[in-house]
């Protein structure tokens, strides 16, 4: 049957109408069902091998407009609804956007999903359901607050599986419902899975914000996405939502492989784990324990699940590597203790290095016995992956370093990338036309292809072209912006934007000490070449004390300037309330500068950075993560780079510490910078407390050293603002940008996680 006739039918079959007369929430469940029932006609990828993407987050975004295109009918349902009186773009607005993620690690994980069904590959995820996802953000003078996000409805992407594991907590056995969310590929005809397990009866949304009783479980296990965890509750809680979900994850790889007639006896010739950050570890002691009750010995199940299992590495930042107290997975999940003492055992047999033992005995530093995931997966994994080229070298000279000398050949670079089909043909509709028009539509299939606008860099049509695409998605933003959070831009303004969770070592602190240069400027008359708008958009984890205070320093910002004649004709801050994978759609096809401003060394790879390069900003950002990937391909003329570089910062670390902000501080362009957040006219707007602890922080720790990159941050960031207003060189920047884009696409990255790691076909 045809769309049109399938889709009629549905209408017919559930609100005895036709299309036509159908509201926008029908059309949209006509469409969900529709795509549904296509997805289901399609095989699962298949291959020698099959890989289980663990994960604690998939970060998926809205489905319907990806899995249109995915299925190759996203145009032809477009002129059926325009035909019947509807916009596919406005339908696709009544799809809730999944809570299931929470930042870059997410995102990626949903991404890989995407490109490793494109490229037909046997992959799926396995992660949780979580009911109210991460927090939803709202502002009240002022500051974040944290509220549920219900976010699934009765009618969703969530198909019910009738799999039901057990899974053996200390407290008694609980039971993990599967669901299953279809992930079909573009350009193949496969359709994969995403895995989640939930509870049997879930926990009704906390009436009083995010607070609910950690201790009430089962049903609060797939309550939230990282729940707080600053009490022992909290991080108990955490322990059992991995165990859950690594548990139910491994018994349903081997109920996959019991069916497809393999032998548990060969479980790494058949089955691949990636586990992504450490969050999922206890799946590599789960798995053996599942094993040895199948009857492998100890020394078999730990053969063959080191041999399947996969490690990726996502941060440098100490204080982000998971340690548990071995007493907390004692009282969680004490089948898999005997497990992990025996793993730790093995290791210390053959490697006297303390660093890096499993178990850490209680000592000076800490007061019980811990467990180092990462020194689990390690050991226990065939490889090890960083995810940029700096940070996987990083993690092999220097964090990771005793392990790199015991396995260098385990050690392997696995640069991020991220799914165009999501990131440009779906969010940038207009620039995809253009390239089309110029390349044709191989670039869709092939983003290598993309280089080939380079024969473009003197054509000033097509210069202008790409200028009247940036202004339209500028335009399209401000209106979006303007309906749902009364906030209007000025679209003929430089859009510059960071975007992206909220962290001291991203530096948000240091592009508003930025803000707060621009705004001294205007007072006292000296005017920015053109008008400047500056967007943010991010959370901050609730009990992350600094990082709720930068918002609010932004907030002050933004309710100061926009109150002051004087500065508000130059000057527009706005942070974004509520950013998610939704806004990043709108937001990224309208940027022109992409700040991306790490202290160098702490941002593993950063996948933001590449999806703005895509939609034509030009990167203003330090040599950390795949920014030097990014700077390498575009050349110094189409980038801005700035500050120390990771080699410099990693030795400033020590130990012992060589940084202390106060000279910086003291420096005549600096002191008035940082000493405005104690100011009368930004106390009027803000919490003078609060403001004050920022400054206490800023001036006594900086701890992500801000204040030793501000002063040339200030002169990259004026510099590019300047270069904005030559139209024409500027569209060259960005006609660059997108012609390399191509080199991060997923399909790349997965391609080189199957061809060196998973082997799967
Ligand atoms: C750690 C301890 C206890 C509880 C939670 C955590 C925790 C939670 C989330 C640790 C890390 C995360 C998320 C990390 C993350 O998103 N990392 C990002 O991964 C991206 C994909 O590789 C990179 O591009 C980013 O540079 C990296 O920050």
């Amino acid at each position: 049957m045809e769309i049109k006739q399938r889709l009629e039918h549905i209408a017919q079959t559930h609100y005895h109408q036709g299309l036509s007369q159908c509201d926008r929430k029908q059309v949209y469940h006509c469409l969900l069902r529709l795509t549904q029932e296509l997805c289901a006609t399609r095989p699962a990828a298949t291959g020698t091998r099959k890989l289980y993407y663990f994960s604690a987050e998939f970060l998926l975004g809205k489905l319907l407009a990806n899995n249109l295109l995915a299925l190759g009918i996203y145009q032809e349902t477009s002129r059926i609804l325009t035909e019947a009186g509807h916009t596919l773009a406005l339908v696709e607005e009544t799809e809730p956007e999944p809570s299931l993620g929470n930042g870059g690690l997410g995102r990626l994980a949903a991404c890989f999903l995407d490109s490793a069904a494109a490229l037909g590959l046997p992959v799926d995820g396995v992660g949780l359901l979580y009911h109210y996802g991460l927090f939803q953000q709202k502002f009240q003078q002022n500051k974040q607050t944290e509220y549920p996000n219900p976010w699934i409805q009765d009618e969703s992407w969530l198909l019910p599986t009738g799999t039901v594991f057990s899974v053996p907590f200390a407290s008694g056995q609980v039971k993990a419902i599967l669901w299953d969310v279809a992930v079909p590929g573009a350009h193949s005809n496969v359709t994969n899975r995403l895995h989640l397990f939930d509870v049997e009866t879930p926990a009704p949304p906390p009436s009083h914000g995010i607070h609910f009783d950690k201790t009430d479980l089962p049903a609060h296990l797939t309550a939230f996405l990282y729940p707080d965890d600053s009490d022992e509750a909290g991080r108990l809680l955490r322990v059992y939502q991995q165990y859950f979900m690594v548990s139910a994850g491994a018994q349903l790889v081997l109920k996959e492989l019991e069916e497809s007639g393999a032998s548990p006896d060969h479980f790494s010739n058949h089955v691949a784990i990636q586990i992504n950050d450490t969050h999922p570890s206890m799946v590599i002691p789960e798995l053996i324990r599942l094993l040895t009750a199948r009857g492998l010995s100890m020394e078999q199940a730990i053969y063959q699940v080191s041999r399947a299992c996969a490690y990726t590495n996502h941060t440098i930042l100490a204080e982000a590597l998971e340690k548990w107290p071995l007493d907390f997975i004692q009282r969680v999940a004490p089948v898999l203790v005997p497990i992990i003492r025996e793993l730790d055992r093995r290791v210390k047999e053959t490697h006297s290095d303390p660093k890096v033992a499993i178990l850490m005995p209680a000592g000076a530093q800490n007061s019980q016995e811990l467990v180092h995931m990462a020194h689990m997966d390690i050991h226990y994994s065939a490889s090890v992956n960083g995810v940029a080229a700096l940070h996987t070298e990083i993690l092999k000279s220097s964090e990771l370093k005793p392990f790199y000398l015991i396995y260098p050949d385990k050690f392997n670079n696995k640069t991020n990338g991220i799914t165009l089909r999501r990131w440009l043909e779906v969010c940038n509709p207009r620039l995809a036309a253009l390239l089309d028009d110029c390349l044709g539509q191989g670039w869709r299939q092939d983003p290598m292809e993309l280089q080939a606008l380079l024969r473009f860099e003197q054509d000033s049509a097509l210069l202008d072209r790409l200028l009247a695409v940036k202004r339209d998605n500028k335009a399209a933003l401000s209106l979006t912006l303007t309906q749902e959070q009364g906030v209007a831009l000025d679209a003929e303004s430089v859009f510059d934007i960071q975007a992206k969770r909220l962290h001291e070592y991203k530096r948000q602190q240091m592009n508003a000490l930025y803000v707060i240069r621009k705004y001294l400027d205007i007072k006292e008359g000296r005017l920015p070449p053109q008008p400047i708008t500056v967007i943010f958009g991010g959370k901050a984890a609730p009990a992350y004390r600094m990082a709720k205070h930068i918002i609010h320093l932004v907030l002050s910002l933004q309710q100061l300037i926009d109150r002051d004649p004087q500065v508000r004709p130059w000057l527009q801050v706005v942070m974004l309330e509520n950013y998610n994978v939704t806004w990043a759609e709108r937001l990224i096809p309208a940027c022109d500068i992409s700040e991306q401003i790490s202290l160098a060394s702490k941002e593993a790879s950063g996948t933001g950075n590449m999806k703005f390069m895509a939609n034509g900003a030009v990167t203003l950002g330090t040599l950390d993560g795949a920014n030097v990937e990014i700077a390498q391909l575009v050349g110094s003329d189409n980038i801005y780079t700035f500050g120390a570089a990771s080699s410099q910062v990693i030795e400033l670390y020590g130990p012992p510490m060589h940084y202390h902000p106060d000279p910086y501080y003291q420096r005549p362009n600096v002191k008035p910078l940082v000493d405005f957040l104690l100011s009368p006219a930004l106390s009027s707007a803000g919490d003078p407390n609060a403001l004050r602890e920022l400054w206490n922080e800023m001036t006594g720790k900086d701890w992500f050293m801000a204040l030793l990159d501000v002063e040339a941050y200030i002169a990259a960031r004026d510099r590019a603002i300047d270069d904005y207003g030559h139209r024409a060189a500027w569209a060259k920047k960005m006609l660059v940008n997108i012609a390399h884009s191509g080199y991060f696409s997923s399909d790349r990255t997965v391609a080189e996680y199957n061809r060196d790691i998973w082997h799967l076909t």
